[in-house]
């Protein structure tokens, strides 16, 4: 049996008790980003992973789904696993026809496998180029690579999720823009919000979103701020500097954004968001029902449940 690694030592635990939300999700709301961890002895993670997270298991994301008043998840394939989609599978089953999931495979996968992860709710890959979170390669032949599991997704209908920093959508855009499927790009496309909304870096990204078939997630105001949870100068909200960004996004693009809350939150070290406090961050980046009507079920059920009713 492989042994039991302990977690990467600053790796912060996710929220035991989280607040209940004063707004109230709409009835039908999805969770687009969250992930699943083990239970480590069950589903060991992969030997070339960058960190070791704590448990994080399908049963205590279902509980803090029905605590913060979600409906369905889509459940993201994360480093620690590697392309062992095992757990987010068996989350997906153990969901009852409420979640769905994005998958890593690599460039060999057969089109049999794929038929089977199609069938247990696999709705599209991530394609990660976060180089804190993996060994990226620039090279023709691993874009290549990318390409080939792009050709290879395209006919089942999937999408292809994106996680980059902002600095590095310059040189990675054409490439962006030659694949084959529509693009998912997590956490706003990593602002630095220090930066104007309005300055080269954002106005790069919105160009890239309106020119592609691409959508969004409004997600990880936790990752993406500098002012952090606390509310600042007599304001009554948290994450306030990354709120122009989020609402730059949702109002240019409405039918294209969609809201997650990356529980567990890999990764965090300064501080951990309470859930409750990530869902009343909602109204200030979608303030009116349509907004967020569109942001929470209409947009994600037409991307991952298309034949249901909204
Ligand atoms: C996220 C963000 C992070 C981690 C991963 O796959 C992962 O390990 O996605 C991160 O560290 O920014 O979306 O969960």
């Amino acid at each position: 049996m492989t042994p039991i690694s302990p977690k990467t030592p600053g790796w912060l635990d996710w929220y035991a008790n989280p607040s209940k939300p004063t707004f109230q999700l709409p009835p039908g709301t999805v969770d687009t980003h969250c992930h699943v961890f083990g239970p480590q002895a069950r589903f060991p993670f992969a030997p070339e992973r960058k960190y070791t997270p704590c448990d994080a298991s399908a049963a205590d994301l279902f509980a803090l789904r029905d605590h913060l008043g979600i409906t369905r998840n889509v459940i993201v394939q994360a480093t620690p696993h590697g392309a062992d989609n095992s757990a987010t599978v068996d989350a997906i089953q153990a969901s009852g026809g409420l979640a769905r999931g994005i998958a890593t495979v690599r460039p060999d996968v057969s089109d049999g496998e794929l038929r089977a992860l199609d069938a247990a709710g696999i709705r599209g890959v991530r394609f990660n180029f976060v180089k804190r979170l993996v060994d990226v390669d620039a090279s023709p032949k691993a874009k290549e690579n990318l390409s080939t599991i792009a050709k290879k997704i395209a006919p089942l209908g999937w999408h292809i999720v994106l996680y980059f920093e902002s600095a590095d959508l310059p040189e990675l855009q054409d490439f962006f823009a030659s694949l084959p499927t529509p693009l998912v790009i997590d956490h706003l496309g990593r602002p630095d919000v220090t930066r104007p909304v309005d300055g080269p870096e954002f106005s790069g990204f919105l160009r890239f979103v309106e020119r592609n078939d691409v959508w969004v997630k409004v997600t990880c105001p936790e990752r993406l701020t500098r002012t952090g949870p606390a509310a600042l100068n007599g304001e009554q909200h948290a994450y306030t500097d990354v709120v122009p960004f989020g609402r730059r996004v949702v109002e240019e693009f409405g039918d294209r954004v969609l809201w997650g809350t990356d529980w567990p939150h890999p990764n965090l070290v300064d501080h951990m968001p309470d859930d409750g406090l990530l869902v009343d961050y909602i109204p200030q980046v979608a303030s009116t029902t349509e907004q967020q009507h569109r942001l929470l079920v209409a947009n994600p059920m037409r991307l991952y449940w298309p034949d249901e009713d909204v």
